[in-house]
């Protein structure tokens, strides 16, 4: 019993000296832009311990749009979707990809009741059980699109408008960076860093976004 308790504690005083470190990746486009918008995941390539999951992740819809455009969850994680317009939306998950030919990781759709008197209107818990990609629209607003990448990594974030992610906590040791992107017709190569304290990686996607409004 007492070499079992010993042993546990061994493992306590282990695991409160693991280092991690904060992971910043930089995205560009092949003419070095950067580029916003990128879910970037950083997978070590040693087996993790689980994550705790976060709070439910809001995804509004303000002025006809999806807000974030592109969100990143890790499976598992409910998602919050939020009607602050005034008006109803109708959300649905659809096709994505460049080509509209990329099933929904997962498919729902309900109608959201607007915004009145201050409050917010309809909001709807959605579980992301599956992993993948499901793209957003609405069925009364055509031109809303959204993003929610499902991912099986808890080391997750999306490049801003210098299209830099920073990502914390991410335990030491190798990791492989994965980037995704809503109009990428072919997957990117994946990035090798060296995660010992904080790490930086320059990255490039394979082909040239449009640019968005914003
Ligand atoms: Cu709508």
């Amino acid at each position: 019993m007492k070499k079992l308790l010993a042993l546990a504690t061994l493992g306590l005083l282990l695991q409160a000296s693991a280092q991690a470190g904060q992971v910043q990746v930089s995205v560009t486009a092949p003419d070095g832009q950067p580029v916003a918008d990128v879910a970037v995941m950083v997978h070590p390539t040693a087996a993790w311990a689980a994550q705790p999951l976060p709070e439910p992740v809001l995804i509004a819809q303000r002025n006809i749009r999806f807000a974030p455009f592109v969100t990143v969850v890790p499976v598992g994680a409910t998602v919050r979707f939020v009607n602050q317009d005034r008006f109803d939306h109708h959300v649905r998950s659809q096709p994505g990809g460049p080509l509209g030919n990329v099933p929904p990781a997962k498919q729902f759709e309900f109608r959201m009741a607007g915004a009145a008197g201050g409050k917010d209107g309809t909001a709807a818990d959605l579980k992301m059980d599956v992993p993948g990609i499901v793209a957003l629209g609405c069925h009364l607003h055509g031109s809303m699109r959204g993003h929610v990448v499902v991912s099986t990594t808890p080391w997750y974030a999306v490049t801003d408008d210098k299209g830099v992610a920073t990502i914390a906590n991410v335990p030491d040791g190798q990791v492989e960076v994965k980037l995704w992107h809503p109009e990428q017709l072919t997957e990117q190569a994946a990035t090798r860093v060296q995660v010992a304290g904080n790490a930086n990686a320059d990255t490039k996607l394979n082909f040239a976004p449009r640019r968005r409004n914003r």
